[in-house]
């Protein structure tokens, strides 16, 4: 352990347990970024946690109650409601008298962004004591690769086959206006980053976001050796910026060691293949003026 910067003892990979809840195998592709999200987050938030995940990758990689990789309980809501249901949880727990137990609501980028927002901005506004993470790999992967309100703007996929025509929606932005107690932004690129944010908002009582990059290197047409990478690529280059926002004050919690330019990123991914020179470019002066993924002001 060593002092982070906030006063607390910060986490080190090393310290983390052997003991997996998340194990492997799971059904998820070898090279999964949601998979490696869960197996880091799941070994801080021990075993004393409750996790629901709506319809998405990440409730079908953990398989059936006949060949689980969970070791908590998991229970797999539907699609529009996975907050709605930690909620529930979460006060059947509190009416046990239950209160050591952390409820997760764990959804897909289009289960927290589009179909399940409405669960989830009410979770936020009730300041319900759940931590919800959206886990980011920016596109519908388990129907086929469809787009998300949180695509980038430009990205190819099976619904926007001549690129996005809208940009990244500033989710980071829409829950801090909820104003809840923790909100933040991690990538499994930066796994120690990730685990102290989760180590955090464990202990933080009232309504957590945490807002992860987890690449799918099917839907981004990448080698699947290269998922960490990318997800590392995308904070060096300015495009995923790491901070958290604890009552709303915020907290640059990563600086680059070396920053690197957009298209070192973008180039290797073939869902941005219509991309232009001229387009990366642009996306360079963005970043340049402070506006980190995409346009968005995080
Ligand atoms: C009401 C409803 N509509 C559509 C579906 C089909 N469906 C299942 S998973 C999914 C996409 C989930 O996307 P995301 O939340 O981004 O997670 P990922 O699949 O990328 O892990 C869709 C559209 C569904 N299960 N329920
Ligand atoms: S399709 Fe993508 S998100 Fe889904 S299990 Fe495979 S790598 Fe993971």
């Amino acid at each position: 352990m060593s002092e982070g910067s906030e006063g607390q003892m910060a986490i080190k990979l090393t310290d983390l347990p052997h003991e997996d809840l998340f194990v492997g195998p799971n059904n998820g592709c070898p090279g999964c970024g949601v998979a490696i999200a869960l197996r880091q987050a799941t070994k801080v938030l021990g075993p004393r946690t409750m996790v629901t995940i709506p319809a998405s990758c990440a409730a079908t990689i953990g398989g059936s109650n006949l060949a689980t990789a969970w070791k908590i309980p998991f229970f797999h809501a539907l699609f529009e409601c996975s907050a709605a249901v930690a909620s529930g949880i979460k006060a059947g727990l509190e009416r046990q008298g239950k209160k050591d137990v952390v409820v997760v609501s764990w959804a897909g980028d289009a289960g927290s962004a589009d179909i399940g927002f409405q669960a989830l901005s009410g979770a936020a506004e009730r300041n319900e004591d759940i931590l919800h993470v959206c886990y980011d790999n920016e596109v519908a992967m388990n129907t086929g690769g469809q787009a998300s309100s949180s695509s980038p703007e430009s990205v190819f996929t099976t619904l926007t086959p001549a690129g996005k025509p809208t940009g990244k929606k500033d989710m980071l932005a829409i829950m801090a206006a909820h104003r809840v107690p923790y909100v933040a932004s991690a990538s499994i690129g930066y796994p120690e980053d990730f685990v102290n944010k989760v180590a955090t908002a464990r202990k933080v009582k009232g309504f957590r976001y945490l807002h992860v990059l987890a690449p799918c290197f099917r839907g981004w047409q990448i080698p699947a050796a290269r998922t960490v990478e990318m997800a590392r690529l995308a904070v060096d280059s300015g495009l995923w910026p790491l901070y958290e926002l604890v009552d709303g004050k915020k907290r640059v919690t990563v600086e680059p060691a070396r920053r690197v330019p957009v298209k070192d990123y973008i180039r290797p991914q073939g869902r941005f293949a219509p991309l232009s020179d001229h387009d990366l470019e642009a996306i360079q002066r963005q970043v340049e003026a402070g506006q980190g993924c995409f346009g968005a002001k995080w």
